[in-house]
């Protein structure tokens, strides 16, 4: 595997903020201090009264050493506990100044340095990567003019509309309470109790039941920033704004009993395939995308814009590509860094604002507060990973964990003590709040304008392609069958399901054991509007990108006697087109090929599985197949990738570990000597041409979803 720290021919471009560099420690060859600088040569024994006697008071350093350790904890994230991170920078393809004044959207010349933080929201901090959740997709920009945070999500939506409501939907998401049971799930009663009394979940609920709840991997998922935001220019003219980020390399998912599969063996899927990515120069990259609306056009589509349960169809607003995100380097420390950033919505420069969403509103309180108690107090912008690279001056004063040492006497404004400094900005290059006129009754109600709850969780529904649909129902099956009342099972089925799709609602029933709903008399959504569409092709993501392989981890299963040529072949093949061919082995020790060459595998059937590569190869070979038939483990690898419809590739003899893996019946022998049916590459003979050009073809597929039709009667 190629592994090395990120590439020196391209060094890291993320600027290693002069901040952070000062506030790195241990340069090699240093000597083991106290906290106080104090020499240690002893690090092993505690001081004692005699070498069977009891440990003394005196001893300052271990007393030091265990009270670090004993307080190494900070709460973790009330949501978003579970997270991996990233350095890397922005650049914009060039000036958008006619919506905004933001530098970092104006200068095509600047790289702006980000850090990226991706995440789960449910679990805890040591829960598993794969499970089925919304992934957190939050951008801290590094900017000249302070920083500016998206935080945001790898689906478009919300399951609510106004922020008074997070808590409880937190709390239903969340282990219940009585027993803390189950992690990182949402299948269980208390949330599905939620979803069926609180309508305006249903379109997220959807998403949450879709592929995209169960990404392949960060590198590989769509990014929004849900709410409306706005962009104003330099003479104060607005726009309304959708913020969107594109994976260059497509939007791909697992499937689901693979990523139950991969929470076991490795739980920490997500986060060692960016780390490794990055370590090995392949840095992710995603396009900064743009939905941009006249601010007039806010109800124009049939929905209120400042309603986050709502996406707005790129078919009715195509999102321009506007800039490019690369993360290019790993972090140095997981707890300085990932664990201690702090991204809050209300960071925000000049040029870009808020917009009144009920659910925004909510999030520019919350995101500050909750630091206070996360990370010790309200000096958390000081902590490295936070400091802004832009210049900081003002007069806040004091609190647990001050790090900066303020010189002035003048700490309020106005002053002369300290020259009056710092000065106001100009207000052309300071933030000002946009100028909005509100006028209205104080009053706890919901506009009329996001009543609609349904239309878009059933666009959303018949905008995917019939395998994903057929995969959001099992999910519904799997977690509504989960749920112990049957009140509750029966009313998502009869309050929420029946309203989106009948067919859905039907199925679901059926599998969850509840009475099958009654039609509905006459839809539930009134007219429709005039700027809609039926069905929005930009949500499946069967239309990602799907001509690469870029990336794609390979395991080629060989045993004595494998047709070594022919492997040499494939794998340097495979690996000019960016793909890592990983030989599985039945131990670490060297196997040797036909020719008599000896190879060492990197895992073994043991340590690695099927569901940790994107698609598996088997060499010919009569004695190499032979043994891997009698492994079980061995032919388990063909089996999976065969039920998670993953490019096979078995050449000469392999195709017979399609009999032992007892699926040949589902994949019919090829008519000729080269077949690549349903993804199934099989070659009469070892080294066919053409072989290794169809599997890469098969893997750049990313699935092969026909597998899962029934078999032919
Ligand atoms: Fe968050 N959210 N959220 N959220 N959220 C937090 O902030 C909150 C919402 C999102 O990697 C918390 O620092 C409220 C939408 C991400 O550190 C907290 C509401 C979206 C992250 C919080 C929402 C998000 C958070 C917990 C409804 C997508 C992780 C720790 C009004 C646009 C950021 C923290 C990271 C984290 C509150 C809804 C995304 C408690 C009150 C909508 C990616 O402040």
């Amino acid at each position: 595997m190629r592994l090395r720290r990120s590439s020196p021919k391209t060094p890291p471009t993320s600027l290693k903020s002069e901040q952070l560099e000062t506030f790195r420690d241990r340069p090699e060859g240093t000597v083991l201090t106290t906290d106080q600088g104090i020499p240690i040569s002893e690090t092993d024994n505690s001081l004692k009264a005699g070498v069977r006697g009891p440990t003394l008071l005196e001893d300052f350093h271990f007393r030091e050493k265990m009270m670090r350790f004993d307080h190494e904890r900070i709460p973790e994230r009330v949501v978003h506990a579970r997270g991996a991170g990233a350095h890397g920078y922005f650049q914009v393809y060039k000036s958008l100044e006619k919506y905004t004044q933001a530098r970092f959207l104006t200068d095509p010349s600047l790289r702006t340095p980000v850090f990226v933080r991706f995440s789960t929201v449910g679990g805890s901090r040591g829960s598993a990567d794969t499970v089925r959740d919304v992934r957190g997709f939050a951008t801290k920009f590094y900017t000249p003019e302070g920083n500016f945070d998206l935080v945001g999500n790898n689906i478009p939506v919300f399951f609510i509309q106004d922020g008074i409501k997070f808590p409880d939907f937190v709390h239903a998401v969340k282990p219940e309470p009585h027993n803390e049971i189950p992690q990182a799930s949402s299948a269980h009663d208390s949330l599905w109790d939620f979803v069926s009394l609180v309508p305006e979940t249903a379109h997220m609920v959807m998403w949450l039941m879709s592929d995209r709840a169960i990404p392949r991997s960060y590198r590989m998922m769509e990014g929004f920033g849900v709410h409306t935001f706005r962009l104003v220019n330099a003479e104060g003219k607005a726009h309304l704004v959708k913020f969107h980020w594109k994976p260059l390399l497509g939007t791909h998912s697992l499937v689901w009993d693979e990523s139950q599969k991969l929470s076991g063996k490795d739980p920490d899927f997500h986060r060692r395939d960016l780390w490794e990515a990055i370590e090995n120069g392949d840095f992710p990259e995603y396009e900064l995308g743009l939905q941009l609306i006249p601010e007039e056009d806010v109800l124009k589509y049939g929905f209120d814009l400042l309603d986050a349960t709502k996406v707005l169809p790129e078919e009715l607003v195509p999102v321009e590509r506007v800039g490019k995100l690369t993360l290019d380097r790993n972090p140095d420390n997981f707890f300085a860094e990932t664990e201690q950033v702090a991204f809050c919505v209300a960071n925000v420069v000049p040029g870009i604002d808020f917009t009144n969403d009920p659910l925004l509103q909510a999030r520019l309180f919350s995101y500050l507060d909750t630091q206070l108690t996360r990370l010790g107090g309200p000096n958390f912008a000081e902590l490295p990973i936070n400091r802004p690279v832009a210049p900081v001056h003002n007069h806040q004063q004091d609190g647990f964990g001050r790090q900066t040492i303020p010189t002035s006497r003048a700490n309020y404004h106005p002053n002369t003590l300290g020259g009056g400094c710092p000065f106001l900005a100009n207000p052309r290059q300071a933030f000002v709040h946009r100028q909005e006129r509100v006028e209205g009754h104080k009053i706890r109600q919901r506009s009329k304008s996001f009543s609609d709850h349904f239309s878009q969780a059933t666009l959303f529904y018949k905008s995917l392609s019939k395998p994903e649909q057929e995969h959001l129902v099992n999910a519904l099956e799997f977690e509504i069958g989960k749920v112990e009342r049957p009140e509750i099972r029966e009313r998502v089925v009869n309050e929420v399901l029946v309203n989106v799709d009948f067919e859905v609602a039907t199925r679901v029933a059926r599998a969850v054991g509840v009475a099958p709903p009654k039609p509905l008399k006459k839809a539930k959504a009134g007219k429709p509007a005039k700027f809609t569409v039926e069905t929005s092709p930009a949500l499946s993501q069967e239309r990602s990108p799907r001509d690469s392989i870029k990336t794609r981890k390979i395991a080629a299963l060989v045993a004595d006697g494998f047709a070594g040529k022919e492997l040499a072949h494939v794998r340097k093949t495979l690996e000019a087109m960016g793909a890592t061919v990983e030989l599985v082995g039945p131990t670490l020790s060297p196997v040797t090929s036909l020719e008599g060459q000896q190879e060492k595998p990197l895992k073994t059937y043991v340590t690695a599985s099927s569901v940790m590569y994107d698609a598996v190869y088997v060499p010919g070979g009569e004695k190499s197949v032979a043994a891997l038939r009698k492994v079980p483990l061995a032919v388990d690898f063909v089996r999976e990738a065969f039920v998670h419809c993953k490019a096979l590739a078995l050449s000469g003899e392999a195709a017979a570990l399609l009999d032992a893996a007892g699926v040949s019946q589902l994949a019919p022998p090829p008519a000729k000597g080269l077949d690549g049916a349903l993804g199934v590459i099989r070659s009469a003979k070892s080294e066919t041409k053409g072989f290794t050009q169809l599997f890469a073809d098969a893997i750049a597929a990313h699935r092969h979803w026909a597998r899962e039709a029934p078999p032919p009667a």
